[in-house]
């Protein structure tokens, strides 16, 4: 049984695909971000750097309970204890995580950089919009050009699509226009189109606020003083 620890963000949906995509059977815990969730001591335990998502394998490595955080790592945690959605021919291999890091590296923390200063900041400043909403295009582009020559990003179906696939789904709010990205729309609707994406993307869907309707205690938790009191 695995302990799922997560918000109805791109980053908790990547890994609720997964487990619905393997079958495993686990139980959601949530982590309210906006109400401050994330800086309980007794999940600062499993997650150092008071984000979700994060798990607890109750049957870990030994058989013994082991948490993991970062989204990536719990990826490939649960693709090696499965056998699923990561080649292990050496060529494939890397090719999944190449595709896994790039999401990691570039479009949460681009993509969640334009989806921030276009709708999040308070105030509208345009050097920022325009850095990321361009930078966010570029990352489009180069999905873009992946899927024109592949089908999935690594080949076969695997973690590096459920790890990209959810940060695209606010493509409006990043200023992206999926018309002008054919093949990644391609496979936008394949992908959305798997009845484990699917139900991984309505796990705590229920919960999803309106950024736009953050108050100010909500707002202190996710970008201001809050953030740095569990120094
Ligand atoms: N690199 C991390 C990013 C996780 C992340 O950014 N989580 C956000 C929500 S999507 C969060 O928990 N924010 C709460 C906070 O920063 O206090 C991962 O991929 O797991």
């Amino acid at each position: 049984m695995i302990d799922l620890h997560t918000w109805p963000t791109p980053n908790g949906f990547k890994v609720s695909i997964m487990l619905e995509e393997v079958g495993l059977p686990y139980t959601v815990i949530p982590v309210d971000i906006q109400a401050g969730d994330q800086f309980e001591p007794e999940f600062l335990k499993i997650s150092p750097n008071n984000k979700m998502p994060a798990i607890v394998d109750r049957d870990g490595p030994g058989g013994e309970p082991y948490s993991v955080f970062e989204s990536g790592a719990i990826l490939l945690y649960l693709a090696e204890k499965t056998g699923r959605f990561l080649p292990t021919e050496p060529a494939g291999h890397y090719m999944a995580i190449q595709w896994l890091m790039f999401q990691m590296g570039n479009i949460g923390p681009m993509l969640g950089q334009a989806h921030h200063f276009r709708h999040y900041a308070p105030e509208k400043l345009p050097y920022a919009i325009e850095r990321y909403t361009r930078e966010a295009g570029r990352l489009y582009g180069v999905l873009d050009r992946r899927l024109g020559e592949v089908e999935y990003l690594a080949g076969d179906y695997s973690i590096a699509d459920m790890a990209n696939m959810p940060w695209l789904r606010s493509h409006e709010k990043q200023g992206q226009d999926l018309a002008d990205f054919p093949n990644v729309k391609r496979w936008y609707d394949a992908l959305g189109a798997r009845p484990a994406v699917q139900r991984g993307l309505e796990v705590l869907a229920d919960q999803r606020k309106d950024p736009a309707k953050m108050d100010d205690k909500a707002r202190s938790v996710m970008f201001g003083d809050e953030q740095y009191k569990s120094r």
